[in-house]
């Protein structure tokens, strides 16, 4: 039973050494040099080449390299019985958690503009927020949505967040559904998005959506760039109603040299590094499932092929 990594936007032998560390005999092949194509019986990718999953006549698991799995949906040639895991893991979602306060902590204090003032050695006080008037809104309640929501409710900030069903979260407010995305959005002066892709969340960041916000909300975009209707974010900034947005995320990687994000002066961008996979710590689970796969055993990380994340 071999295991086949598929990625080639990384450097790979921090991967092969940790899954190594945990399991020494494990026969590891990189994509292209699969070798046999029937000893592939779990695969482990990122951005795989479309329609080259279904080669495998043996595969067992399609194991996501990170916690996004909309890579792997978007290929219509995905094999349809092989069972799909993704990554889950506590040192990611802190990573997330600890970027995403970053950020709401720079915007509410004008750190970035207080190096730009010392460069004109100006001294400027600006007015600012804190945390327990500043509503906080999470769209995507999962894994990492609720480590930052939870992070962010103890430095007092109100918190709330949407997902498809319903959550009961100490001091969290969870509105569940389309029904009552509106409402969610009303209170809302910071939105983070941390949904998965799909096809009911792409392009969810759209006017009508941004319109629904409180004036003057920021957003903050960490999932995916597909969530995000370019021209209306623009638009909405330079109308007002919003007072910017960071993005860690975009349509296209890199973002294209001439795309308008890049010189917009209320647009941050950062190069997709709110949280990465440390191949140190998912080594482990990524070996555990291949055990499960071995003897039959229920997969751990599962996702549901139905819902797509
Ligand atoms: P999870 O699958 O754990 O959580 C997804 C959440 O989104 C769930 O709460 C789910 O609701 C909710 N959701 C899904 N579809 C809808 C919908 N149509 N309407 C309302 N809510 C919906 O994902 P993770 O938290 O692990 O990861 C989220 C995403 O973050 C990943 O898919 C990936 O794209 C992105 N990511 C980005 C990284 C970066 O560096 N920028 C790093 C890692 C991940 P419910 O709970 O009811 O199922
Ligand atoms: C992920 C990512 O999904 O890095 O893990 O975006």
């Amino acid at each position: 039973m071999a295991l086949l990594i598929i990625c080639n936007d990384r450097d790979l032998s921090p991967w092969i050494a940790a899954l190594k560390n945990v399991k020494p005999k494990l026969d590891i092949r990189v994509y292209p040099k699969e070798g046999n194509l029937e000893d592939i019986e779990f695969v482990l990718c990122w951005k795989h080449p479309k329609g080259i999953l279904k080669r495998y006549p043996n595969l067992k698991v399609i194991s996501s390299l990170g916690a996004g799995v909309d890579h792997l949906f978007t290929d219509p040639d995905l094999p349809v019985n092989v069972p799909v895991v993704r990554i889950v893991d506590p040192e990611l979602a802190q990573a997330m958690s600890e970027f995403v306060i970053g950020i709401i902590l720079n915007h509410m204090r004008s750190f970035t503009l207080y190096s730009e003032n010392q460069k004109q050695k100006l001294w400027k006080a600006n007015r600012f927020q804190i945390a327990k008037n500043t509503q906080i809104g999470i769209m995507g309640m999962g894994v990492l949505g609720q480590d930052l929501a939870k992070k962010l409710a103890a430095l007092g900030f109100k918190v709330h967040g949407w997902a498809q069903s319903s959550k009961e979260l100490r001091g969290i407010k969870v509105y569940a559904g389309a029904e009552n995305y509106a409402t969610f959005l009303a209170q809302t002066n910071i939105l983070v998005c941390l949904l998965p892709l799909t096809n009911q969340t792409e392009n969810i960041l759209n006017k009508d959506s941004f319109s629904k916000l409180q004036k003057n909300s920021y957003v903050i975009n960490v999932a995916r760039g597909e969530h995000v209707v370019d021209s209306d974010l623009i638009e909405m900034i330079d109308s007002g109603h919003l007072s910017g947005t960071t993005l860690d995320v975009f349509r296209e990687e890199p973002l294209p040299k001439e795309h308008a994000f890049w010189n917009h002066p209320k647009i941050k961008i950062t190069p997709h590094i709110a949280s990465l996979t440390n191949p140190v710590s998912v080594a482990p689970q990524i070996i555990d499932n291949y055990h499960r796969a071995k003897s039959g055993d229920e997969l751990i990380n599962l996702v549901s092929t139905k819902l797509g994340y």
